[in-house]
């Protein structure tokens, strides 16, 4: 690309379910860029990618990557991000980082932009982008909080196969093609590519999603628990939450149950609270069947509520479906978003 004013983007990560659809996404951006540089692994560099009339070569991602890069958007893993992204701060960039690797460190802002953006303002070169099933639950959530209180939540997940990243994609299809074939179906990623047992995804929910931690709830159950706390400034929040893995691509959806601490509420006054809430869509007219589905909220940009019915004992209670795009908001949409309020902020050094 040519010497025009703007940002320097790195996308660490190019080649993969979220590294895609960051491309995109900055195919739409208002955000000035002076150049794009996408890296991957290896096994990728010297791929070809076009982006808006030119070419751009797949490199592999090395320190030496970074130089003169103004804002590094990362999504190949924990394990990438903690080797590359400190060398990416020391050459002067400003890392928006879709990993759990930094999340929980008391240096790293945490940030959803329509709930905590005023975080941003803390950085110290790395920025964390939250988990996917946490964002779409907070940006619902955080508008109650505010007009209502909050004092506990209990989650249920129904997560899409490409959290899991492309390859389990592959897996999935492979699976079903097996399955109607009458084959036997093959499992080597899912539940997580590195535990001991694998089981397959096609035509199953598996309620493990990312490892078992020494309390029994896995680590994707706890990175909600604890980012939910972080993002919504409520340590004393009560939150637990089970996550399940089912056989579709896109899209998170989510049932869950609040307590409030205002008495006297009714579904009408939350839906009220949700129609006005920035980034959140309320789609929820039972009478005609009208609700957020994981189909109907591929490619949108938008967390879906619907099912919005107060609870039949618990009169502070109320219950939810929170459906969002996995890749989008619960991830490339997030980190675009981060990015263009760093800019606009002043807040890339
Ligand atoms: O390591 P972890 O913590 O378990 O996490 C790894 C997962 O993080 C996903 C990512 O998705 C991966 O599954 N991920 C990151 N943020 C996420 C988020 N917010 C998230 N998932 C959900 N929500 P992915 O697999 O779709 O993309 C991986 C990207 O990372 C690049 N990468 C891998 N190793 C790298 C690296 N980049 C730099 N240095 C390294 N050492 C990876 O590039 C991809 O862009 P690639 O070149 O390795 O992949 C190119 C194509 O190759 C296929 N592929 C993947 N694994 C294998 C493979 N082919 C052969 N053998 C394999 N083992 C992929 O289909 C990819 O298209
Ligand atoms: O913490 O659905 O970003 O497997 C990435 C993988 C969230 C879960 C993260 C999945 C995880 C996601």
């Amino acid at each position: 690309m040519g010497e025009k004013p703007g940002y320097h983007v790195a996308v660490v990560g190019a080649t993969g379910a979220v590294g895609e659809r960051i491309i995109e996404l900055l195919h739409e951006t208002d955000m000035p860029l002076a150049s794009v540089k996408l890296l991957a692994s290896a096994r990728s560099a010297g791929k070809k990618v076009s982006f808006k009339g030119e070419t751009i070569e797949i490199e592999e991602a090395v320190p030496e990557s970074f130089k003169g890069i103004d804002i590094a958007l990362f999504s190949a893993g924990g394990s990438i991000s903690k080797q590359l992204a400190p060398e990416a701060v020391k050459r002067g960039a400003v890392v928006v980082d879709n990993t759990s690797a930094y999340r929980m460190d008391e240096n790293v802002p945490l940030v959803v932009p329509e709930v905590n953006a005023n975080d941003l303002k803390k950085h110290q070169g790395i920025i964390a982008n939250p988990n996917c099933s946490t964002i779409q639950m907070v940006a619902a959530l955080k508008p109650i909080q505010d007009a209502f209180g909050m004092s506990r939540i209990i989650v249920s997940t129904y997560q899409a196969v490409s959290g899991s990243g492309a390859t389990a994609c592959t897996e999935l299809e492979n699976q079903s093609e097996s399955y109607l074939q009458g084959t036997d179906m093959q499992a080597d990623i899912l539940p997580v590519k590195s535990d001991k047992k694998h089981y397959p995804i096609a035509f199953n929910a598996l309620p493990q999603i990312d490892v078992f931690g020494e309390n029994d709830y896995t680590f994707e159950e706890m990175k909600m628990v604890n980012e939910t706390k972080k993002i919504m400034h409520a340590p004393e929040l009560k939150v637990a939450a089970t996550c399940v893995r089912l056989p579709f691509f896109r899209s998170h959806a989510e049932s869950v149950y609040v307590e409030v601490e205002k008495e006297g509420l009714n579904a009408a006054d939350i839906r009220e609270i949700l129609e006005k809430a920035p980034g959140v869509t309320v789609q929820d007219n039972p009478a005609e069947q009208d609700y957020p589905t994981p189909l109907s909220a591929e490619g949108r940009k938008e967390v879906f509520v619907g099912r919005i019915r107060k609870d039949l004992d618990e009169s502070k209670g109320f219950h939810l479906w929170i459906v969002s795009d996995n890749l989008l908001k619960g991830a490339a949409w997030n980190t675009v978003q981060i990015a263009e309020q760093l800019a606009a902020n002043h807040l890339l050094s």
